[in-house]
């Protein structure tokens, strides 16, 4: 991938050329694995799931945008519930399972979870008429949902690491400075902790949008991290604009590209990146990544399941409308990222 240095006012650097995805990275057979004709009520987009392995059963969240009324409008967006017993099949249970709106709060969507303990905890975004706000639930049975905390706007993209570190809870999760940020789409990612999931502090930043360098314009947690020996292994998502793409998808006018990066962080103190993935992991490529979709050329990770046998799973959501699966060996990832 070639990267073209421009003036600092506009873009730092324009990524024209075409990316390709890394050759560790497997798609699945069956993608989707979810869509909108699997949904037994109102549903057009199905995307960003959050998926863990829960009480013996593979669990998925995931967003459905429904009942869209013109160009990227939809009437609702809600959260629906899936089981599957291999994390390939999934069976759709038949309402959603969370739903937060009242006055304040327009939708809570892309979901993501993380065990804890044995309890599920789901981070969420909420968009609301003040802001975008970052939330934090615990469910056990995804019936009942108490909430534990709500960011102050604008924030989203949270995830949580599955045990406490140094006797904290964990998170990664993406602000938007926009304001400081000379009014342009120039996010990172941080990271904040707490003593009990429901006062967050500490706050440092972890990754910068300028590291990245498929990245020209925001970077933010993908799916929660997972642990394996030589450190916590992460996913994030990367994006590039290039104003001189045309008609992209649904809308008027995408001009942005969203690819998948991974990135290997200290088990004892995460803060710390012991190595990135140079080049994107998993970049839109494939039909229902990049033709037809609502936003085509997205791909933004929400769930990675480490399996006994090495396997990951990296569940993504495509072009806001398809949830799908790519896998990879644990050791092809880590590899990756200490290249
Ligand atoms: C982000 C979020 C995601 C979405 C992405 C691409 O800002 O809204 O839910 O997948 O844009 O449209």
């Amino acid at each position: 991938m070639k990267l073209v240095k421009k003036g600092d006012n506009e873009m730092d650097k324009i990524i024209r050329n075409k990316m390709i995805s890394s050759p560790i990275i497997t798609r699945h057979p069956n993608n989707p694995i979810l869509s909108s004709r699997h949904i037994p009520y109102d549903s057009d987009l199905v995307f960003n799931a959050g998926v863990a392995k829960f009480q013996g059963k593979y669990v998925m969240v995931f967003r459905n945008d429904y009942n869209h009324l013109s160009e990227e409008k939809f009437e609702g967006t809600n959260i629906g519930l899936a089981f599957s017993d291999d994390g390939i099949n999934w069976d759709v249970q038949d309402k959603p399972c969370f739903d937060l709106k009242d006055k304040e709060i327009k939708r809570a969507y892309d979901p993501r979870l993380t065990v804890i303990d044995g309890r599920c905890y789901m981070c969420f975004a909420v968009d609301t008429l003040h802001g975008i706000r970052g939330g934090i639930a615990v469910t056990d049975d995804f019936i009942n949902f108490e909430i534990l905390s709500m960011t102050v706007p604008d924030n989203r993209n949270m995830v949580l690491f599955p045990e406490k570190i140094n006797n904290k809870y964990v998170r990664l999760e993406r602000p938007f400075p926009v304001y400081s940020r000379g009014g342009k789409d120039q996010f990172d990612m941080w990271m904040s902790q707490s003593p009990d999931m429901k006062y967050w502090g500490d706050a440092s930043l972890v990754l910068g949008v300028e590291d990245v360098p498929y990245s020209n314009n925001k970077i933010g947690p993908a799916a929660p991290p997972i642990k394996t020996k030589k450190g916590w292994l992460t996913t994030f998502h990367a994006v590039d604009i290039d104003y001189n793409r045309g008609k992209n998808g649904w809308e008027k006018k995408w001009q942005k590209r969203y690819s998948a990066g991974i990135m290997l962080l200290d088990l004892k103190n995460p803060q710390k990146i012991l190595g990135i993935s140079k080049e994107p992991l998993i970049a839109p490529e494939v039909e229902y990544e990049v033709d037809n979709g609502f936003r085509t050329h997205v791909i933004f990770p929400g769930g990675m399941i480490l399996e006994n046998d090495g396997e990951v799973k990296i569940y993504y959501g495509a072009a806001d409308t398809v949830e799908c699966l790519a896998t990879a060996h644990i050791d092809d990832l880590l590899k990756l990222c200490l290249k």
